[in-house]
């Protein structure tokens, strides 16, 4: 069967954390449509174009293996799964803190259309902790994000902040 899954976020900005579970979703699809949320109540540091670019340019390499998209988004997450005909979305689990909110989201995602299945995988343990609202801190501070994100997202940081 075709495998098209869905792997929605705000990306902003992109960290090896994502990029780790990326490579991971790329091995179990046939396709990969990476939805990047507009997310207005976030208030993003990125614009969406931006966000999108960083996504862009590291799924290149899976496009040998795989179809890959990427997608902004805004509204319900369950009604664009559907409008690209997705089978399952994936999320990523750091800590037990990201438990909570994505079991909700999970649990509400099946009960908005049952035939769509939530994947949950885990970033290698060098990635596990990487969050993109501490890049940003660390980045506006003046820290080193170097191991956090690739070079690119690095230099698009240090734009934004001086
Ligand atoms: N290791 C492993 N996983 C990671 C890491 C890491 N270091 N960093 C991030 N991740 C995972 C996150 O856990 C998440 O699964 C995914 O990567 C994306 O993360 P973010 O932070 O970029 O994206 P989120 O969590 O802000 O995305 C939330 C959505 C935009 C998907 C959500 O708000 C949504 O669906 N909005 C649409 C409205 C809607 O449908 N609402 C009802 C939901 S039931």
């Amino acid at each position: 069967a075709h495998r098209t899954a869905l792997y929605p976020g705000t990306f902003d900005p992109m960290t090896l954390g994502h990029l780790d579970i990326l490579k991971r979703a790329s091995r179990l699809c046939d396709k990969l449509v990476v939805a990047v949320a507009i997310n207005r109540s976030k208030n993003p540091l990125f614009a969406l174009s931006e966000r999108v670019e960083m996504v862009e340019n590291v799924v290149a390499p899976f496009r040998e293996r795989i179809d890959v998209e990427v997608l902004p988004f805004e509204g319900l997450l369950i009604h664009f799964v559907e409008s690209v005909g997705a089978n399952m979305i994936v999320r990523g689990l750091r800590a037990v803190s990201d438990f909570e909110y994505e079991f909700q989201m999970a649990g509400m995602n099946d009960r908005l259309n049952p035939d769509i299945e939530t994947v949950f995988l885990m970033a290698d343990p060098q990635y596990q902790t990487i969050a993109s609202r501490l890049v940003k801190e660390i980045a506006r501070l003046g820290g080193d994000v170097s191991q956090f994100v690739t070079p690119e997202v690095e230099i698009r940081l240090k734009d934004k902040y001086t």
